[in-house]
């Protein structure tokens, strides 16, 4: 057995509580060499050799590694354990605190000292059911024309945005399109931010406690949330902490004032007088973004101003939580006062970071529920989209992104295909054209990713119009201004977000379900994955090639149950048997459940 592959910390993700009775324990070993893996555990204070030992179950695999997992129950909260696990010729090995061994004593054992509540990462229930929305405001819809900026071009579908453009949505046209979102089934919808600021993003913000005349008022902010509530559907808000804006007005009182600034201590000026023009001489956002000058969010001063500002929105309007902007820059103490504060004020509410790669260090409960899964994306689109790894990769990618974290984390991230950040999840796909014998299949492509994104464990986010085929390139053209003409939208694929999104609603082990592999067929390009929630399994199966595929496929072993299965796209019924020969078109996908 390959000693140097095996690892477990006593720590979050290898070791981490679920419940006020249970913590999970990971195991990692090398790819296909460990075929039982067991945890013996006990109370940390009954004498040596009376522990229980648990199978653990293979949860994920990547190229090089195997992860077997387990529940381990307490009813004294305090728990001891260590590893046995064997190979196919029946070697074991011993694996605890000490390292690994052949001796079961000299590999010591690892502690769980005591399972205290606030080992739990707690999130919020609802966010098991939620399907997300995500709104840049100024592009979605324009329901109020009086309250356009001046230089508002035309909404069509030709529009084309430069960085500076300005299209006139609001939240008057939110309010309009209530029924839309709730006919296309989300559940929560995720505006960016909405404050008063000069650009047409609003990520520079100019005071953080007044709404963008050009998009309304605080009135209206309440009421459009309390008629998305009436209608099922939550609110959620974009937080830009790391840096304010130049209008900001601590930010001028320190241009004014330098040295003898109140609010010096609120950003980072590298000289005084502190100076905009040319060069900035303070910190700010990225490299040489003048407009945003980072925010010093160590100082007590200023954490309290921010604390205080996100728990005004959420008693005066009642919204459901914040999405936190360039959350991995901003100092992790202020994260967690954060969360203290908001899960003050509304216990339920949701936390979602901005980060961009692995976010582990702020998964640990003591920060964020979720993040924006921008590394997930990018397998999707290496996958989905560009064609440029396999299933076994795939499979491989997604493991990784889950064995990072806990299960809570994976829960509570927002799956995401795009977003105002990115190339449209179509455009790349059309960019990465197949070409084969003049099918493209690029919408194809789209709809195999979001099926994927709806049978997945975690929140499915959809970016405003790619439910209707949008297309667009990397900022600004990502933003272009919602299609609503319905000649000029893609019905079918509509039709399809929807189907999909009401699957998942209609089917509990796609929300709350763990996610097994299940066929990972390299050469034909077929993935099948289990969801199961412990009382129904649905099957999912993808064919990521362009030729029809035919497969006699074996059902899962130890199948709890042996009705017969539907395939949820299409009605097609199977009966029962061991073995079954299933087809699938190019790029198709079939859902089997049980009927
Ligand atoms: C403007 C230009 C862009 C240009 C950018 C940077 O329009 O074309 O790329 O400046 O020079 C907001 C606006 C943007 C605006 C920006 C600056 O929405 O239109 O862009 O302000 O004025 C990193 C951060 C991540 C951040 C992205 C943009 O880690 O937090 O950069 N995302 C948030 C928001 C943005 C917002 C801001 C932050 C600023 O979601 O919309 O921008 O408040 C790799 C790196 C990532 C990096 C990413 C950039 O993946 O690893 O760390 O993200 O590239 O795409
Ligand atoms: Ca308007």
């Amino acid at each position: 057995m390959n000693l140097e592959a095996i690892y477990h910390i006593d720590d979050i993700p290898y070791a981490f509580a679920v419940r006020a009775d249970a913590i999970k324990v990971r195991i990692r070993a090398k790819r296909g060499e460990v075929v039982r893996a067991r945890v013996l555990h006990s109370d940390r204070y009954v004498p040596y050799g009376h522990e229980v030992p648990l199978e653990l179950e293979l949860a994920a695999s990547t190229a090089a590694h195997d992860y077997f997992e387990g529940l381990i129950q307490t009813s004294t909260f305090r728990v001891r354990y260590l590893f046995l696990l064997e190979d196919a010729e029946g070697r074991a090995v011993w694996y605890g605190e000490l390292g690994a061994s052949v001796h079961r004593d000299k590999a010591g054992l690892f502690h769980f000292p005591y399972l205290n509540p606030s080992n739990i990462h707690e999130v919020p229930d609802w966010i098991h059911d939620a399907v997300v929305y995500q709104i840049f405001p100024e592009r979605f819809c324009n329901g109020d024309p009086a309250n356009d900026p001046p230089l508002t071009e035309a909404w069509t579908p030709e529009a084309r945005p430069r960085p500076d453009s300005w299209y006139g949505g609001d939240l008057a046209g939110i309010r309009q399109k209530l029924p839309y979102l709730q006919e296309l089934g989300v559940t929560l919808m995720y505006l960016t931010p909405v404050f008063l600021s000069p650009s047409t993003h609003k990520y520079d913000i100019s005071d953080y406690l007044k709404i963008d005349p050009q998009f309304g008022d605080m009135e209206l902010l309440r009421t459009l949330v309390a008629e998305a509530h009436a209608l099922g559907i939550r609110v959620m808000l974009d937080a830009v902490f790391n840096h304010s804006g130049q209008e900001f007005f601590a930010f001028r009182d320190l241009v004014e004032k330098g040295e003898n600034s109140s609010y010096r201590q609120w950003f980072y000026a590298e000289g005084f007088p502190v100076t905009e023009e040319p060069e900035a001489n303070y910190l700010t956002f990225a490299t040489g973004i003048k407009t945003m000058p980072k925010l010093r969010t160590s100082d007590a001063e200023l954490a309290q101003y921010l604390l205080e500002v996100a728990a005004y929105w959420i008693r005066e309007t009642g919204i459901d939580g914040w999405r936190l902007d360039v959350a991995n820059e901003v100092d992790m103490g202020f994260w967690r006062g954060f969360r203290q504060k908001v899960k003050s004020v509304k216990p339920d509410a949701l936390i979602i970071g901005e980060i961009m790669h692995h976010a582990g260090p702020w998964l640990r409960g003591d920060q964020f529920d979720g993040v924006m899964n921008y590394v997930l994306r990018e397998a999707l689109v290496d996958f989905f989209a560009k064609q440029a790894i396999g299933v076994r990769e795939f499979s491989a990618r997604l493991a990784l992104n889950r064995m990072m974290h806990s299960d809570a984390a994976n829960q509570a991230m927002f799956n995401l295909i795009g977003s105002h950040d990115t190339d449209r999840f179509l455009t790349l796909c059309e960019r990465h054209g197949l070409g084969w014998n003049d099918l493209k299949y690029d919408v194809e492509r789209l709809r195999l990713a979001v099926f994927f994104l709806m049978t997945y464990t975690g929140m499915p986010m959809i970016y405003y119009g790619d439910e209707v085929g949008m297309r667009g390139g990397y900022d600004p053209d990502c933003r272009r201004p919602m299609i609503w003409d319905e000649e000029a939208q893609d019905r079918e694929l509509f039709g399809f977000f929807r189907t999909m999104i009401a699957l998942r609603r209609r089917h509990r082990a796609l929300r709350r379900g763990t996610y097994r592999s299940w066929l990972e067929e390299e050469a034909l390009g077929v993935l099948g994955y289990i969801r199961d929630d412990g009382t129904e399994q649905v099957l999912a199966v993808l064919n990521h090639s362009p030729n029809p595929v035919e497969l006699e496929l074996e059902l899962p072993a130890g199948r709890r149950v042996g009705g017969m299965l539907a395939d949820a796209l299409s009605g097609a019924v199977y009966t029962p048997a061991a073995r079954q020969v299933l087809a699938l078109p190019p790029f198709g996908c079939m859902l089997l459940v049980e009927t």
